[in-house]
């Protein structure tokens, strides 16, 4: 048995969820993390040293980073729609998947944690319009490459990079920002909410 370590509201525990209901996937979820039990807690710091939510241990199997244990997940489950064999194809993806931990997490998490959690350490309001500014500019991109790709994330059919893409999509159309026209996004949003593994997870989820 899969178990997942994590609150279910986490932006990164909910793309793990979430590809386990598009794989159904069993799995028992222990909450963990900000209101719970303390990622910082000792059991839960011998699986990872992070204090990061989430991690999954199935035997004596542990893996932490959300977007490694979806890759692994697909892996598993042998599904090469999600993460194709082709290595350049394979590779699109990836990147979309590593695009959104490394540039557009760090940059969305300010106006997150401003707005949802109300650290108001976080509050000043030139660093705030300058983080929108930044966030608008990376889901800019995002839009282009699904204008060009037509459907999803990474080309016509919907594969892992979907997972940390709708999710963020989601964080981007709740929180409060001054966004764009981007035609191919909100399609994106909406195609994505037809899905009702995302409506339950993803959305339901909160922002
Ligand atoms: N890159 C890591 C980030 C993990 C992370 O920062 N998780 C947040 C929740 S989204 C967390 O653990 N926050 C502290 C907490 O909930 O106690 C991943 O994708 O798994």
């Amino acid at each position: 048995m899969l178990t997942i370590y994590g609150r279910d509201n986490s932006s990164n525990v909910r793309k793990v969820l979430w590809a386990c209901a598009e794989m159904s996937i069993p799995h028992e979820r222990l909450d963990y993390g900000r209101g719970f039990k303390s990622g910082e807690s000792p059991e839960h710091l011998a699986l990872n040293p992070n204090g990061t939510v989430p991690t999954i241990v199935e035997g004596d199997f542990v893996l932490w980073e959300s977007n490694s244990i979806i890759r692994y997940l697909v892996r598993e489950n042998s599904r090469d729609d999600l993460l194709p064999r082709d290595t350049k194809q394979c590779a699109i993806v990836e990147q979309w998947m590593d695009w959104q931990i490394a540039a557009l997490a760090p940059q969305i998490f300010p106006i997150f944690t401003f707005q949802v959690v109300g650290n108001q350490a976080l509050g000043d309001p030139d660093m705030q319009a300058q983080q929108k500014k930044r966030v608008n500019r990376l889901m800019g991109i995002l839009n282009e490459q699904i204008g060009k790709s037509s459907a999803y994330v990474a080309g016509d059919g919907f594969t892992a990079a979907d997972f940390p893409a709708g999710m963020f999509t989601h964080r981007y159309f709740s929180l409060d920002i001054d966004r764009p026209q981007l035609t191919a996004l909100q399609e994106y949003y909406e195609r994505l909410q037809q899905r009702q593994t995302y409506r339950d997870v993803i959305v339901a989820g909160g922002p």
